[in-house]
């Protein structure tokens, strides 16, 4: 076994003093925040950054609430209107984890006032919003200004390790892309109507909630954006109880009043890459016993890669140059120092998890802003995705590729 990494050999002690920061300010506490949260706090004692990042201030609308989420996620103040956190001198970089109806005014006036911008998935509720979403942002970028949109699942070691196989060629011409996204938090027709089932606070259902997420993951792996898509999807519980109040994104107790779901459950489309190879995707908040199942599978004329988000630290290769007597998928555990991020963390062997991919894309954000290099996922990204997003809608309303299959 090699040397075992120092982990924590970023940042720290003296070398920090002479850092300079990046003072963050999040809109949102909530699973997206909390997650964001704990990138914040590790990525500088991880990785070797060139600034380092400051928990400035964390904004919610209920000042105890919000209180109490700044001592527990290490928030120095806490804020409950947006508009005096984009204000604050000690925020440099805005960071929105709220639901998508408020992503495109925080992020155009974070933008205006001139403060970088990391904004979650899906970019936005609509394609008018994500337009003009980038438009600010490219102007931004021309003035210095970074933005980044959350697609967090790029920047998994196994993820990112994909991404490098594509590139070099070792799946050779790509012919499929099969990837799910499968939950099975609504199974129970009496969770309340939370504000993910909302169309108004979230856009859309499981097709932006976990659609944005297969959409982008794919088109980065594919290293290609999709043509066309054909699509169904469902509302398989039209009702539910109306939340008591307390509710939160995810677990909520219902009350007795019952509201009229208006977002899908469940997305399930077909796509075309431009460079003709076939796509399938399925986005559900209905596959009972699967808890976050994002799976994506390539194959090409040389081989294919295959990722189980819920078996994280392990990537799937089968090289199809390879004797077929010797051939075969082989589990490739992406933990080695030479892996995408791996170097900062553990000996090879000791995985990571979800939260390390916000971890991760924390530290790809400071870099780009030291660097004054645009990341990606940048805006524009954001809104191809938000495009396919809007085309499977269009698709899957006019139902036109749908064909009844005859009685006898
Ligand atoms: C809920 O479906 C959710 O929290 C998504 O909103 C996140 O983007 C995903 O990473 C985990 O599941």
């Amino acid at each position: 076994m090699g040397q075992p990494q120092q982990p924590g050999s970023g940042a720290g002690g003296s070398a920090d003093a002479e850092r300079p920061t990046l003072g963050v300010g999040m809109v949102g506490y909530a699973f997206m925040g909390a997650a964001h949260s704990q990138g914040w706090r590790t990525v500088g004692r991880v990785f070797d950054l060139p600034m380092r990042p400051v928990l400035a201030a964390v904004c919610g609308r209920d000042a105890t609430a919000v209180r109490s989420a700044a001592d527990q996620l290490g928030w120095a103040a806490a804020e409950t209107d947006w508009r005096a956190l984009i204000a604050r001198d000690d925020v440099d970089l805005v960071d929105i984890c709220t639901p998508g109806d408020s992503h495109a005014e925080i992020a155009l006036a974070a933008l205006e006032a001139g403060k970088h911008v990391l904004c979650e998935k899906p970019l936005a509720n609509t394609v008018a919003e994500a337009e003009a979403m980038t438009a600010a942002a490219e102007r931004g970028t021309a003035g210095g200004r970074i933005s980044m949109v959350g697609f967090n699942y790029r920047r998994l070691p196994a993820t990112a390790q994909a991404r490098r196989m594509v590139e070099e060629g070792r799946i050779g011409t790509l012919r499929h892309v099969r990837v799910v996204y499968l939950q099975d938090w609504l199974v129970d027709p009496d969770f309340p109507l939370t504000w993910r089932l909302d169309k108004q606070k979230a856009g859309s259902g499981a097709l932006g909630d976990l659609g944005a997420h297969i959409v982008d993951l794919a088109q980065h792996l594919a290293g290609e954006e999709l043509a066309g898509v054909s699509a169904v999807t469902e509302t398989f519980v039209r009702e539910r109880p109306r939340p008591d109040g307390a509710s939160a994104g995810l677990s909520a107790a219902g009350g007795s009043e019952r509201g009229t779901v208006t977002v899908d459950d469940a997305a399930l489309f077909t796509g075309r890459f431009a460079s003709g190879a076939l796509a399938s995707f399925e986005a559900t908040r209905f596959a009972t016993g699967r808890k976050n199942a994002l799976r994506i599978e390539l194959n090409g004329s040389r081989g294919s890669l295959a990722f189980d988000l819920e078996r994280l630290n392990e990537l799937s290769y089968h090289d199809h140059t390879e004797p077929a007597a010797t051939a075969g998928f082989r589990r490739i555990l992406v933990t080695e120092p030479d892996h995408p991020y791996m170097a900062a963390w553990w000996p090879p062997g000791h995985g990571l998890g979800y939260e390390h991919s916000f971890v991760h894309q924390a530290r790809d954000l400071v870099e780009a802003i030291a660097s004054g290099t645009a990341p990606e996922p940048s805006f524009a990204a954001g809104l191809q995705v938000q495009r396919v997003l809007a085309a499977v809608e269009e698709s899957a309303a006019k139902n036109s590729a749908y064909t009844p299959v005859p009685k006898p």
